[in-house]
């Protein structure tokens, strides 16, 4: 018997590292090691990175009771268990998230190796996680040896035509003698805009459009690289091509920071102990006549292949006819570790059809509006040209639909070199588009020539979502793609016109449904820090970060996402330290829009409106009709009621109870003042009594309890009546719209606006073409001036509904980062199941329901050291079953009590299935 334990156990081992159960003994491994939610993350540049794990195990009811944490400086060390930077020692908690270093203070460019051990309720003991490591950047400026190197100016005459800049990608090329057998070689390298580099030919990292953006005016990015393995004994040759990107802006009249411009520090360690440093000096050479003629994220890429210098970077390439590189301005005044992601091609996809639209002419239909560019084989005569153009819809007359790109020009060319088949790829440019539009093959071109490059932030999928409503799932997967094709290092409003900025108030509420789809708390995390960057010295938050275009405008809706963001990284992911670091800043902001802008008790300032409500002319982009417009008084002072009540949750977790007391006496004077100038308590509304203002009083807790039933009546009232079961909200309003009507009992309301298929509802716009969700409601008619096929903010809380309250996967705002799971779904209208998961921090959740003729099945999984708050569907406690059997007999789950047709119960870690009678 002990025997086939041994073997069971050795089999189950090297096949995974799941969990074991060994007779009645419970084990749980513990893995996915992350510093900073990042695996293995090299040149990580702050004094306490935050450790996370795992715990798989198959038991019911597992709970940390404490943990050990080791760091040493060498593998070797670690493997004996001597720790010389940390050794936490047991520490008693159950805390498996976000646990800040505690160690000797790190030194730049070290190397840590880490593994962890925890101790079960029991006492029992894991056996140690494997290892896992990260590196350190420079942890001060003067680490840097490097100089800035580039040509701060145009070669020749300035090519900028009608405010479209154009210049060339530089190339830069430096060689180096590698004399010794290298232990360790690592590279420090900020190119901007853009950069690509490679050792002796060989493209280094797979990242691209790299580095991240970030608001050059205070700081830019560098990236890491372990290049131990490019390099060889001898001679080698570094090569570094930089593009243009938001730096050298694509608009004459846009924010303009300089030439582009390369820091570039690589440093050797031999096994003989000694080391080397390699930097960027007016030693390296320079070109700007490479085969990248011009560059423009708007506009596109021209590549000129016969002007391609075979051998440039090879060692003992003749580069005689290239300049010095100059030593030039800094390309920032701070050089930070790139703490997000990089953009990488994250999918390719094939064309579905191509057709000849006239003689030479070729449309080709990717099937999906998408995000990234088009690889093309192609073969011809030197000299030759292809042109690929972009565009998200076709004309009736199938040609290019291309009004909507405003100034951008999205044209990619190519000019062949007329050696065998070449391929041709952009490296500087990106195109949101779901056709290509090819002229100049010599030939004719089939499908298998051109494929679509889908770039974006290389982020783990943490949500699967699917319901048996083939709409929803249609609305799911549109959501799906607007997101990930509108991460590029920042949030962007869309990708494909003259604009791709980060406009603050797309993505307030909306980035917390894009967290359960994506592991987005790197990205906004950064983008916090690029809002930082960009806050004026008063307290102004401008509406768009990094400021590419320059708009302070003191809305509030906007910049709210400021604080907004920091909150929904501690619900979703239970990390403080965004709100930590960034108190101060939203503090000041608070305190100068409450100087500025305070008038009796109301925020007198707004500047957008309900952005984007379904107007009544299908022309039209904005309503002209003052009876669906709400006030922007009503916006933003009930915004800044709810932001008081996020600076006071704030001040609490930061242990500031006189902020805290501070912004409740602030929020009260503004409640009695608001309900004094908009509440109309006859008709029990506000102002004019838009669902928007009605909706936003509710969620922010503006409204009298005794009011609140009226006050939701009358969105029903107008949600049902005024516009036929349809959603009559812009962005802000549609940021509360499902939950508020299904928090009010009403998810039936919801579900019909979710299902609709005329204007305006998700399904219109699908019905009507759309792949991904469009920027206006009525997308498929209103002026092209401003019609983005591919924006996320009308998505409102579309996609937090989907999640918690069709799956009813919550986390408890009381226990962050999914530590207490509320599990209460709403099976709304005709949905007869719903089939979910989202990789938490803590570990996989799931919710699988099906209701057929009053039977409710669920089967739920709660990963180890979590707890969920589990609403049954049922007439009485009685009637729910776990696993066939009366819930009372089931190990892990206390009955708490009935509440509203839903048996209630406390659950412990592991993996269940609910029956019940309904
Ligand atoms: C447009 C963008 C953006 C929006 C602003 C106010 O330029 O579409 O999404 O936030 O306007």
């Amino acid at each position: 018997m002990k025997r086939i334990n041994v073997i069971a156990l050795a089999v189950l081992l090297a096949l995974s590292c799941s969990s074991y159960v060994k007779g009645n003994e419970t084990r749980c491994v513990v893995n996915t090691l992350t510093i900073n939610h990042t695996t293995n993350p090299l040149g990580i540049d702050n004094q306490t990175p935050l450790f996370s794990w795992q715990l798989n195990c198959q038991a019911r009811g597992i709970k940390q009771k404490a943990y050990q944490i080791l760091v040493a400086s060498s593998p070797e060390l670690l493997r004996d268990d001597t720790a010389d930077l940390w050794n936490s020692g047991k520490i008693t908690s159950d805390e498996t998230i976000n646990i800040p270093y505690a160690g000797k203070i790190l030194v730049s460019e070290q190397h840590c190796f880490w593994k962890v051990k925890i101790w079960d309720q029991n006492g029992k003991e894991s056996k140690w996680s494997s290892t896992s490591q990260w590196s350190m950047g420079f942890l001060s400026q003067s680490d840097w040896k490097a100089q800035w190197i580039g040509l701060d100016r145009i070669e020749g005459k300035d090519l900028t035509k009608n405010e479209h800049t154009r210049l060339s990608a530089r190339m830069l090329r430096k060689e180096i003698s590698v004399p010794k057998q290298l232990k360790q070689a690592t590279a420090y390298v900020c190119g901007l805009g853009l950069f690509e580099w490679s050792i002796n030919g060989n493209k280094v990292g797979s990242q691209v459009l790299a580095p991240a953006l970030s608001e050059y005016g205070k700081r830019a990015y560098y990236m890491t690289f372990d290049v131990t393995n490019y390099l060889k004994k001898g001679q080698n040759a570094i090569g570094v091509v930089l593009g243009n990107g938001r730096y050298f802006s694509p608009r004459a009249s846009a924010s303009f920071f300089g030439y582009p411009k390369l820091l570039f520090q690589l440093n050797l360690e031999y096994t003989d102990g000694s080391k080397e440093l390699v930097v960027s000096d007016s030693s390296w050479k320079l070109t700007t006549e490479g085969p990248i003629i011009a560059n423009n994220e708007y506009d596109g890429e021209e590549q000129d292949a016969t002007k391609e210098m075979p051998g440039w970077d090879k060692s003992g390439y003749n580069d005689s006819a290239w300049k010095q590189a100059e030593s030039v301005n800094p390309g920032a005044p701070l050089l930070c570790a790139q703490p997000s992601a990089p953009i990488k091609v994250m999918e390719t996809i094939k064309p579905i059809s191509v057709k000849e639209l006239k003689p030479g002419v070729y449309i080709y239909d990717m099937g999906q509006n998408m995000v990234g560019w088009a690889r093309l084989k192609v073969k011809g005569t030197r000299g030759s040209k292809v042109t690929m153009r972009f565009a998200e819809t076709l004309q009736p007359d199938g040609s290019l639909y291309v009004a909507n790109l405003r100034t951008a020009n999205v044209t990619d060319i190519y000019t062949l070199k007329g050696q065998g088949t070449e391929i041709f790829e952009p490296h500087f440019t990106y195109h949101g588009f779901r056709y290509v539009e090819l002229t100049g093959y010599e030939g004719t071109p089939d499908l298998s020539i051109l494929d679509g490059q889908v770039v974006y932030d290389n982020l783990p999928l943490t949500g699967k979502f699917e319901t048996s409503n083939a709409m929803i799932n249609t609305i799911y997967k549109n959501a799906y793609w607007g997101i990930r094709g509108n991460y590029h290092s920042i949030p962007t409003d869309c990708p494909q016109r003259d604009e791709r900025q980060g406009w603050l108030g797309d993505r307030a509420v909306g980035s917390k449904g894009e967290s359960f789809v994506f592991d987005n708390s790197r990205l906004y995390a950064k983008w916090l820090q690029d809002i930082d960057d960009a806050q004026r010295e008063d307290g102004s938050v401008p509406d768009v970060a990094p400021t590419y275009w320059k708009i302070y405008s003191d809305n509030v809706t906007w910049p709210a996402a400021y604080p907004v963001i920091a909150n929904m990284l501690y619900d979703q992911y239970g990390n403080v330290t965004p709100i930590k670091t960034h108190y101060d800043s939203f503090r000041k902001w608070i305190l100068y829009m409450k100087d500025h802008y305070l008038k009796d008790g109301i925020l007198v300032k707004d500047t957008y409106g309900d952005w984007c409500m379904p107007p009544e002319e299908p022309k039209l982009i904005h309503s002209n009709d003052p009876a669906r417009k709400t006030s922007g008084e009503i916006l933003s002072t009930s915004y800044y009621y709810y932001l008081l009540t996020l600076m006071q949750r704030f001040a609490t977790l930061l242990n500031k109870p006189n902020d805290a007391a501070e912004y409740d006496q602030l929020a009260s004077v503004i409640y009695m003042a608001y309900n004094q100038k908009f509440f109309d308590k006859e008709n029990g509304c506000y102002g004019n009594n838009t669902a928007t203002a009605n909706l936003l009083s509710l969620a922010y807790n503006l409204v009298p309890e005794e009011n609140k039933k009226a006050v939701f009546e009358n969105v029903v009232n107008k949600t049902e009546n005024d516009f036929h079961g349809h959603i009559s909200t812009g962005l802000v309003g549609a940021q509360w719209i499902m939950r508020m009507l299904t928090q009010y009992g009403r998810s039936d309301i919801a579900y019909k606006l979710v299902t609709n298929t005329d204007y305006p509802s998700w399904g219109y716009m699908a019905e009507h073409g759309a792949t991904t969700i469009w920027e206006l409601w009525n997308g498929d008619s209103a002026d092209p001036a401003m019609n983005s096929g591919n924006h996320v903010m009308l998505l409102g809380d579309l996609v937090i509904w989907f999640y918690e309250d069709l799956a009813g996967i919550k986390s408890d705002p009381d226990a962050p980062g999914f530590k207490n799971i509320i599990m209460n779904p709403a099976a709304a209208g005709n949905l007869n199941y719903v089939n979910a998961s989202y990789n938490s921090s803590r570990g996989l959740i799931k919710s699988d329901w099906k209701k057929d003729n009053g039977h409710f099945d669920w089967n739920i999984t709660i990963p180890a050291n979590a707890s969920a708050t589990v609403y049954v569907p049922a007439k009485s406690e009685e009637e729910v079953k776990e696993n066939g059997r009366e819930v009372s007999k089931s190990e892990g789950i206390t009955f708490l009590q009935m509440e509203e047709g839903k048996a209630v119960f406390k659950v412990s870690s592991g993996t269940y299935r609910f029956s019940s009678l309904y």
